[in-house]
């Protein structure tokens, strides 16, 4: 039979250093998608559940918390929004994610802590909806930094960022055919005309049947 079926949703990942322009870009990408059919941004962590007050805390300094707890609750912000994705992308809506479990991983690596290997920050996250593509919005550490300077939040210091962006680099090297690496230091219109091209095409994958995927 000829049923009319809508297929599923694309998942679309943007990641980089602070202050790499993320939010501005989703931000942007969302509005040009929402021409073409359902989408949503969400972001991570997502601050408004109870562990995302936690790792609020955390991030400005009010509370103190082990590495790995506060590993292990980035992890469990993204597992409690993890049936409502997948319900989600099944029912046609493509999800953009400001961050996601490569932040986890990344962040927590950077640390080097002593038995936290790359490897081991990236089993918590074992099993959540995989990016059909994730963006890299790549730029040096000194140049995010110049960028209307950071924040007081815990991790945003040069030294630190450039200890995520090498973990980055391991975790784009693990999946170089999901990864785009962006130019995140050029102009802010040029740089949504490229991500929106990109979107494209992976909205083009999904509507060919590409299955959603599970990080491993
Ligand atoms: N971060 C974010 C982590 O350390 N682990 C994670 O799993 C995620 C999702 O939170 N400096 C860090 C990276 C950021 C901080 O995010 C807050 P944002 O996008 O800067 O609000
Ligand atoms: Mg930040």
């Amino acid at each position: 039979t000829l049923t009319q079926h809508r297929g599923r949703g694309a998942l679309i990942c943007f990641e980089g250093l602070d202050r790499s322009g993320k939010s501005t870009q989703s931000k942007r990408l969302l509005e040009y998608l929402k021409q073409q059919g359902d989408v949503e941004l969400w972001r991570f962590p997502d601050r408004e559940t109870p562990t995302g007050t936690l790792i609020t805390a955390y991030l400005e300094n009010a509370e103190s918390l082990d590495d790995r707890a506060v590993h292990l609750l980035y992890s469990a912000n993204r597992w409690e929004k993890m049936q409502g994705m997948v319900k989600k992308l099944e029912s046609g809506t493509t999800i953009l994610l400001d961050r996601y479990a490569y932040s986890g991983a990344a962040y927590t690596a950077a640390k080097n802590i002593q038995g936290a290997s790359l490897a081991w920050c990236q089993a918590s996250d074992a099993g959540l909806p995989a990016p059909d593509r994730t963006i890299y919005l790549h730029m040096s550490p000194t140049a995010a930094a110049s960028r209307s300077g950071y924040g007081k939040e815990r991790y945003e210091n040069i030294r630190f960022q450039e200890q995520v962006a090498q973990q980055y680099n391991a975790l784009a090297q693990q999946e170089p055919a999901s990864w785009s690496i962006v130019d995140a230091d050029q102009d802010v219109d040029v740089l949504s005309t490229e991500i929106q091209h990109l979107a494209m095409t992976v909205l083009d994958d999904v509507k060919q049947g590409r299955a959603l995927r599970h990080l491993r």
